[in-house]
């Protein structure tokens, strides 16, 4: 998976990436981050890449000409076709919100390319003309979309072959499965005093398994009852949510 990142800061990537999972995957060529200085494509002697407002108001927007520019250039080599293929994302609170369904689902393209809006905005031409998607990663707002494109980069990369351990742990993950996960307990077995659940220990994978379920639908229900209606639910979880008091009785209009 290649990710094209254009950016007014490309230092700020230089550390969260290169570190762990993600940078032993871009060392084994899993997947790859290239940066892109907007500034670069900038046309005057000091580089500018943003300007005032027309129709006046406070904050800057981020011109056209650079960010255009930018993306053409990292697509220079591609054909008119493969170009239509790879989404342009831009980053901004705006966006329709990054959920694991999109991450999978943008795990399956080969390369996306990010651009990180920053200041009051980017220019609108960028959304009407060049750009293919909007992407949020919440409802708050940063100072830019650098952060927010590391959190796409970091749970898309999640869903590439070999950059976690196993896929199939991946698939299972709290939320992609619809539920959150279970309580997880390491060495030592005794701490203070407080032990390790008695079902971990006893060797008796079949009601270990049992009880992690139980412990996600408990966990779901206490702290996202929400997940629930669209969780993947066998008659055992629902009888089990049932004797939780799940689903809460209708309330009266
Ligand atoms: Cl993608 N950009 C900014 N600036 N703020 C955000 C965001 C993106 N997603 C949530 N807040």
């Amino acid at each position: 998976m290649k990710f094209h990142v254009l950016t007014l800061f490309p230092e700020a990537f230089s550390g969260p990436m290169q570190h762990s999972m993600l940078g032993r995957a871009q060392e084994r060529g899993l997947i790859s981050i290239q940066l892109t200085d907007i500034r670069d494509h900038a046309h005057d002697a000091h580089n500018t890449a943003d300007d005032y407002q027309f129709g006046g108001g406070f904050g800057m927007v981020m011109k056209p000409e650079p960010i255009f520019e930018a993306v053409e250039d990292v697509l220079s080599s591609r054909s008119q076709e493969e170009r239509r293929d790879i989404p342009v994302i831009l980053m901004s609170p705006q966006g329709e919100t990054l959920d694991q369904e999109m991450v999978e689902e943008l795990a399956h393209e080969g390369e996306l390319v990010l651009i990180c809006g920053h200041y009051a905005g980017v220019d609108e031409r960028v959304r009407e003309h060049l750009i293919t998607r909007e992407v949020s990663i919440g409802d708050y707002v940063l100072t830019g979309g650098e952060l927010a494109a590391m959190v796409l980069i970091d749970a898309v990369s999640r869903f590439i072959d070999g950059v976690v351990g196993s896929q199939e742990n991946v698939l299972e993950d709290s939320i992609t499965c619809g539920l959150l996960q279970h309580p997880l307990y390491t060495r030592p077995a005794d701490f203070r005093e407080f032990s390790v659940p008695e079902i971990l220990r006893s060797g008796h994978h079949a009601e270990i398994e049992r009880w992690r379920r139980l412990q996600s639908l408990r966990i779901t229900l206490e702290k996202r009852p929400d997940l629930l209606s669209t969780a993947d639910l066998t008659l055992n979880d629902l009888a089990f949510l049932q004797s939780l008091g799940w689903p809460p009785p209708e309330s009266p209009e």
